[in-house]
């Protein structure tokens, strides 16, 4: 399957460099293999439009649900490992917009978690400040590894972590959407208060949110432009 997934990659690469996804999990600077700790999906390198913040398939993308028991777990360490995702065949972010990163705790077997808990912010990549309006000002545009150390201030357990790219290049409030989760068993000692604020999927994204407002079509190009969900966790 995965083999067969990378040949059409490359056949449809001309057409579809445009959009893409997050199949390798990054383990302190290591690409892991596709889909080997990522929770493959069945909507390939598409992008979503905004109807899908009210899916529940926003939280993993369409169809990872049945592919939820092939990849591994990664053991990791809070406030230890550097954990992340890179792109599919080494490709670069060639989309504005901020990419978001949250994990969400499994109540058991990650692999048997669909996602529908309480998720906290843990990474955001937003613009250079002032911005411009460039897309080269969007600090995701042209990277392809999305990577940073896990908190201390993270229960132990099984934890799905989620990568968010919207992409802000379509007209008026329009966005495109990528998603991919990947499979987590986190070491800690941490027994602190909460990770938070936390929200779900769906419901802690709106259409009116002025993230998903921001019109990059808008000549009057603002300074800062929202980021979408809530504040990072430990801020
Ligand atoms: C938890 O604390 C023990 C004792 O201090 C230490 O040996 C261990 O490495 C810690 N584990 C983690 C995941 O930080
Ligand atoms: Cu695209």
């Amino acid at each position: 399957m995965h083999i067969s997934l990378l040949a059409g990659a490359l056949a449809l690469a001309p057409s579809a460099s445009a959009h893409f996804l997050f199949p390798h999990l990054m383990l302190n600077g290591v690409r892991t293999g596709a889909f080997e700790y990522v929770r493959e999906h069945d909507f390939g390198f598409m992008p979503h439009n905004n109807d899908w913040i009210y899916s529940p398939d926003f939280r993993c993308n369409e169809g990872s649900w049945r592919h939820r028991r092939e990849p591994k777990t990664a053991q990791v360490t809070a406030g230890r490992d550097v954990v992340g995702f890179n792109l599919h065949l080494d490709f670069d972010l060639y989309h504005p917009g901020p990419v978001t990163i949250y994990l969400s705790r499994a109540p058991g077997d990650v692999r048997d978690y669909d996602g529908s808990g309480d998720w906290f912010k843990v990474y955001q990549l937003g613009h250079r400040y002032p911005f411009d309006g460039r897309d080269e000002s969007w600090l995701g545009f042209g990277q392809k590894n999305f990577q940073f150390r896990l908190p201390a201030q993270i229960p132990a357990g099984e934890y799905l972590m989620r990568i968010e790219q919207m992409s802000t290049h379509p007209p008026y409030r329009q966005k495109e959407w990528y998603v991919q989760c990947a499979h987590l068993r986190i070491a800690s000692n941490y027994t602190g208060r909460a990770p938070g604020p936390t929200i779900r999927f769906p419901g802690g994204y709106n259409i009116n949110d002025p993230a998903i407002q921001y019109d990059s079509w808008d000549p009057r190009k603002p300074t800062v432009v929202p980021l979408p969900g809530p504040q990072i966790w430990p801020n």
